[in-house]
């Protein structure tokens, strides 16, 4: 890379910041000098690509300074920091959003309009940095935003997987997966740091001596090792000059591949070695709220936590020689348990490098480390077998084996002679060591991310370690950043809210409470009908573009957009599709609105019966889409690889969210409050934070559903649900079912649906008929969805219905989690940053 001149733009930007003007004329410049330096070329004859990189460069100068500031600020304050922990960081585009942040973005649009460039056209050149599933990976993105913007000193600690979450091709109707190379053209807004690099160790064997005073040492030895590498990325808080970092991490071989090996007779090694690091980070495991034990996953955890911990340590003792004073100045909040090996590799360090004794650094551990916990899936929880834990960490084993015995008897003192109390609580059990129960034994928090989440592990998945330590838990319900989700995503909606209640939402997102004022006004009911309508506008053309689907922006948009797992019930979703279809079918002249049903999700790539659920809904869609004969009142659409920037799109454009998860599945979703803040009315159950959207919306502007947690909980609990009798009393529900297998939608291969079909009814060898409710909710749902076709022709309800979930989302900021976050947990100050005189 060339060096680049920069300093117009920044220097620029600072005066606008003082006298309010923002000179597009040296911010083209800038460009133009960054195209000219980079690529030899102009502005007229630069590709799309090279002109966003040109921009991008522009930008990150302007960051550049608040970064180097904030660090400055953090340096001499040396404040207490938070390292949130995470495999998945699910950060969609980064242009937009900073230029947002920056409070930019339309000076910006503007500037390149002159020169006849679309800031549209040069955002799509980025690609998403997709390092994360879903849910919990886009948590940790927006929880960075707000960390940032409420100037809390963060840093976010994961892994630079060189392939992110694949694309998402489908062909013939079925799912292909295409890896997302995502760093082909060069990442801007992204810094190596080399001078921050450690090395990781694997296998070998512990080597135990005894110095001259009579002390124990371990010492790994014949191990492999690779050097962690950072990547940081600038994290910009909206207006405040503050600039924290994303720390993920790459691995590389340790010396290279050398033929010094070579002539030790090591070859082999060496290989090995290099190989490795070659596999290490190489691509992000695509399963959501699933975990398959594979040895692989296991070392990225530990390459990631062993690096992050190693920095962050750095970091403190440039400051501090008592570690003791640790747990003043770092927590490692620990995202579901992925990173859970943190608390011995914490452990590890402390005892054998910093000679702390056990109990001291058990006592600084425990106060360092805390734990979210993001789902009650059994398949989710981690557990990792002795054998290859042990292989891979020969000295971390040894003391998650020191912690389990130690835990074990403060379980035998409690409970004398209740082995079931050691068998669901202790480390080491059945040959596994169960990652949750380490986490939940050192961590000083465990939380929950809704009420009802946070309900159901102390009264059940955790009731044990709830009755042991009832301090440890609380609740987070999740949030999520208005700065990405309204005034990036749906700038008309932002502009008019700011029109209406000025612009504190931005940063304190209760302030769309005014917007209750305008709720029956036909003003503004108008007004925010004629935004939703131009957002439909702008999806249908998305749609047009990537589906070759037309699709009628005033017909209802109803979106279930989201992970596909069969908990989240996009079957449900389809088989009522089928329903609806066959009663239009049967009666031509039924009262129905015109409805788009659309649907977006990625499916686990092993995950067969979420595959068949995105062959089934693009086989139904092919079928309703051309058939004239019902007159466009029905469409489907499966928009091909939802991911964040599309998202943005989607939520903006929709008139109803589709939250259908069975009742206590789902953690809290996120999505759900998306959706709200955009205008959409919810269908869904009493689930996750979907209870507490009906809390604060009220029953009125919410269309619930379904069977209860504790209803799906007893049911599972006495074996008692049988979907074959829901079957034979619904006429019309049986024929939707049976039409899974009788060719309707399969006309050349009848059995192509029958594993869904056996999901429901006919359950293979282990499974459980229709495990997640479907039947036994879908009546009440069909209710539900009658509901509000009928309430969609009352336009003046179902806006202000509308306005009304927007005035009322204000809880579901995340600015609002990590505040709680801050007060209850991580009791960190803010920091503030002064740009005058840079
Ligand atoms: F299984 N979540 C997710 F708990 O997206 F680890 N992926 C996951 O692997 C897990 C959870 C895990 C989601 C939850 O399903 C969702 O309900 C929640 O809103 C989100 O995490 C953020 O908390």
């Amino acid at each position: 890379r060339g060096s680049i001149n920069l300093l117009p733009f920044s220097a620029i930007r600072r005066n606008m910041m003082r006298d309010n003007t923002f000179s597009k004329k040296v911010f083209i410049k800038t460009v133009s000098d960054n195209l000219k330096n980079k690529y030899r070329k102009t502005i007229d004859d630069a590709t799309q690509q090279e002109l966003y990189q040109a921009v991008s460069e522009a930008v990150k100068d302007v960051i550049m300074d608040e970064w180097i500031a904030t660090q400055r600020v953090m340096d001499k304050d040396d404040p207490k920091v938070v390292y949130y922990m995470s495999m998945e960081f699910l950060m969609g585009r980064a242009l937009g959003n900073n230029l947002i942040n920056l409070s930019a973005y339309k000076e910006v649009k503007e500037a390149l309009n002159e020169i006849g460039v679309d800031i549209n056209a040069i955002e799509d050149q980025e690609p998403d940095p997709a390092l994360g599933n879903g849910g919990l990976g886009r948590l940790a993105a927006c929880f960075m935003d707000s960390l940032a913007t409420l100037g809390y000193p963060a840093y976010g600690c994961g892994i630079r997987y060189r392939y992110g979450m694949f694309k998402q091709q489908i062909s013939d109707g079925f799912q292909i997966e295409v890896p997302d190379n995502w760093l082909k053209d060069g990442y801007p807004f992204e810094l190596r740091r080399p001078e921050y690099c450690y090395e990781v160790k694997f296998g070998g064997y512990v080597q135990e001596s005894t110095d001259e005073n009579g002390e124990l040492h371990f010492e790994q030895k014949d191990y492999q090792s690779v050097l962690a590498v950072p990547y940081d990325m600038p994290i910009v808080g909206y207006d405040n000059n503050v600039v924290n970092s994303l720390m993920i991490w790459d691995a590389e071989p340790k010396n290279g591949f050398s033929l010094e090996s070579f002539d030790q007779g090591d070859y082999d090694k060496a290989v090995e070695q290099e190989n490795l690091a070659r596999n290490l980070v190489e691509v992000l495991y695509p399963n959501d709220n699933h975990v398959k034990g594979k040895e692989l996953r296991l070392k990225q955890q530990y390459f990631f936590v062993s690096a992050s911990i190693q920095r962050a340590l750095a970091r403190f003792k440039k400051h501090h020689s008592d570690l003791k004073d640790l747990p003043n100045k770092a927590v490692f909040q620990m995202n579901d348990t992925h990173p859970t090996v943190a608390v011995a590799e914490l452990m590890r360090i402390l005892v054998d490098e910093e000679h702390l004794s056990w109990d001291d650094a058990w006592d600084i551990t425990t106060r360092c480390v805390a734990y979210t916990n993001h789902t009650i899936m059994a398949e989710a929880l981690e557990k990792w077998p002795i054998e290859i834990f042990q292989r891979l960490l020969p000295r971390v084993y040894q003391i998650v084996d020191e912690i389990n015995r130690r835990f074990v008897m403060q379980i035998n003192e409690r409970y004398p002679g209740n082995e079931d109390k050691v068998r669901k609580m202790a480390i080491l059990y059945d040959g596994q060591v169960k990652m949750a129960n380490m986490a939940i034994v050192a961590g000083y928090s465990v939380n929950g991310v809704a009420k009802l989440h946070t309900e159901i592990l102390k009264n059940q998945e955790l009731h044990d370690f709830y009755e042991m330590f009832p301090e440890k838990f609380n609740n987070k319900t999740n949030g999520i950043t208005q700065r990405r989700f309204l005034a990036h995503a749906n700038p008309l909606l932002a502009d008019w809210a700011t029109k209406k209640v000025g612009a504190g939402w931005i940063t304190d997102l209760t302030m769309l409470s005014k917007l209750k004022a305008y709720a029956d006004s036909p003003v503004a009911q108008q007004e925010f009908a004629e935004i939703k309508r131009a957002n439909k506008v702008r999806l249908a053309k998305y749609i047009k573009e990537h589906n070759g689907i037309d699709v009628n922006p005033d017909s209802i948009f109803d979106v279930q957009v989201k992970r596909l797992h069969e908990y989240k019930r996009q079957l449900m979703n389809i088989l009522h599709v089928m329903y609806l279809y066959n009663k239009i079918k049967e009666n031509p002249s039924m009262d129905f609105y015109p409805r788009t049903f659309i649907f977006g999700a990625k499916a686990a790539a092993g995950y067969r019966n979420a595959k068949k659920t995105i062959k089934l809904i693009n086989s139904v869609a092919d079928v309703i889409n051309n058939d004239a004969s019902i007159d466009g009142k029905l469409k489907v659409v499966f928009i091909e690889d939802y991911k964040v920037s599309n998202a943005e799109i989607i939520f903006a454009a929709a008139d109803v969210s589709e939250q259908i998860s069975t009742a206590s599945k789902e953690a809290s979703g996120t999505g759900n409050m998306k959706f709200m803040l955009n205008g959409a009315l919810t269908i869904g159950t009493m689930d996750g934070a979907n209870v507490e959207m009906f809390d604060e919306v009220g029953a009125d502007n919410m269309f619930i559903f379904g069977m209860s947690s504790d209803e799906v909980i007893s049911h599972e609990n006495r074996h008692d649900y049988n979907p074959v009798d829901v079957y034979n009393n619904d006429a019309e529900l049986r024929k939707v079912v049976n039409q899974l297998v009788d060719g309707t939608y399969s006309p050349n291969d009848h059995e192509l649906f029958r594993e869904l079909y056996n999901s429901l009814l006919n359950p293979q060898q282990g499974q459980v008929a229709d495990r997640y409710f479907i039947l036994a909710d879908f009546r009440s749902y069909a209710n539900a969805q009658q509901k509000i076709n009928d309430y969609y022709k009352n336009k003046s309800a179902w806006r202000k219905s509308a306005l009304l979930n927007i005035a009322h989302v204000g809880k579901f900021s995340s600015d609002r989690t990590i505040q709680e976050y801050v007060d209850d947990i991580w009791h960190l100050d803010r920091i503030t940053v002064n740009m005058a005189g840079v």
